[in-house]
């Protein structure tokens, strides 16, 4: 058995958790913040049989793959005035780490 920890971020976690549930996949999730950007993330612990883990990244990949999306950004000029322009960044990603699991015990 293998614990899988997947930090996603907190737009995707929803989608992810909807999908992993709905085949089957267990999944406690975790409100989390990125060391970097200091902003919150979402953490996902899924325990999942050997012959599952495949199965289980390519669904966390396929609702957190990274994505341009543009949004709002806003400028200022000397004389006081406030402007709003689209910049686009990149979003969504999953980071995942795959641990063995030396016991599991439900009591
Ligand atoms: P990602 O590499 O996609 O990482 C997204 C989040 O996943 C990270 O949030 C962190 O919470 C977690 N994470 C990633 N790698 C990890 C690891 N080896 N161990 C534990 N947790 C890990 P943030 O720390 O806020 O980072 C956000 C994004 O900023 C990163 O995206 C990466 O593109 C960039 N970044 C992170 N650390 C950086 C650094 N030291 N220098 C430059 N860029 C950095």
């Amino acid at each position: 058995m293998k614990l899988l920890i997947a930090i996603v971020s907190n737009d995707d976690s929803s989608a992810v958790i909807t999908a992993l549930t709905k085949n089957k996949f267990q999944v406690t999730k975790l409100s989390t913040t990125g060391g970097f950007l200091r902003a919150g993330n979402t953490t996902l612990l899924v325990g999942v049989e050997d012959e599952k883990v495949e199965e289980c990244i390519s669904l966390i990949g396929s609702e957190s793959c990274k994505r341009t999306e543009m949004v709002p950004a806003t400028a200022s000029f000397d004389i006081g005035r406030y402007t709003s322009y689209p910049v686009e960044v990149q979003v969504g990603g999953a980071t995942i780490f795959v641990l063995n699991v030396e016991q599991f015990i439900k009591l």
